[in-house]
């Protein structure tokens, strides 16, 4: 049986990768070099300071932790600076609904994410009242693909990993709740995604129907 549902914020619920962008494009832009939308696609569901690395390492700079802790700082500035704005609007398709019904059929849900700022995207967005529990950057230690963050979702709602379901978008994030020991819901293309159980397009195509029938015949 299925008794709880764990999601990934960026990507799944909201589309916060584009702020993401213009920001550490912003970043990139001011230490003088270019940051494309397609690198950025290597920094989703990566952590804060995995994803400054990454975008270093293309911009061929190195720094001293002191100056890049300075430079994720601002960069985080200029994110949170965009998700301030943020409402029930950006909330993707199928997204609410889908919370809705877990809770209607009384499966427990969780949020499962790598980033510190999920708490005030959840409270700008209307989000959180359905969560049961809420698991981000600031309570683990490990980022996606380690499993810590599920893991520590199925033990807040009381769940064995194999009564888990994750909802990812990130390559990462299927292979942390395979470490988990839980099956995915792949949301985006079948050609990144392919090691998740399911892969879907968005959560428009999910209701609590299909995931029974899906997940009772694996
Ligand atoms: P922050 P998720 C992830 O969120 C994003 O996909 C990733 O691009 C970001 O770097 C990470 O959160 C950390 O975010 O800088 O706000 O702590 O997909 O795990 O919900
Ligand atoms: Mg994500």
């Amino acid at each position: 049986t299925i008794k709880a549902c764990l999601f990934d914020l960026d990507g799944v619920l909201v589309d916060t990768a584009k702020y993401h962008y213009i920001a550490w494009k912003e970043l990139a832009d001011s230490l003088g070099f270019t940051f494309t939308e397609k690198d950025n696609e290597r920094l989703k569901g990566v952590s804060r300071m995995a994803s400054l690395d990454i975008l270093l390492e293309i911009g061929g700079l190195s720094f001293d932790d002191a100056k890049k802790a300075e430079l994720a700082q601002s960069k985080n500035d200029r994110y949170v600076e965009y998700i301030t704005k943020m409402d029930s609007s950006e909330i993707l398709p199928g997204a609410l609904d889908f919370l809705k019904e877990c809770r209607s059929a009384g499966i427990k849900v969780a949020l499962g994410s790598a980033s510190k700022n999920a708490m005030m995207i959840l409270d700008n967005t209307g989000l959180t009242p359905y969560f049961d529990a809420i698991i981000d950057g600031n309570k683990t230690s490990a980022a996606k693909p380690d499993p810590e963050v599920f893991l520590l979702g199925a033990q807040a709602l009381e769940a064995r990993p194999e009564e888990c379901i994750v909802f990812e978008d990130a390559e990462a994030g299927i292979e942390a709740a395979q470490r988990a020991g839980m099956r995915s819901v792949g949301i985006g293309s079948p050609e990144t995604l392919g090691a998740a159980d399911l892969v879907i397009a968005s959560l428009e195509e999910m209701n609590t129907q299909r995931l029974g029938e899906f997940f009772a015949s694996k």
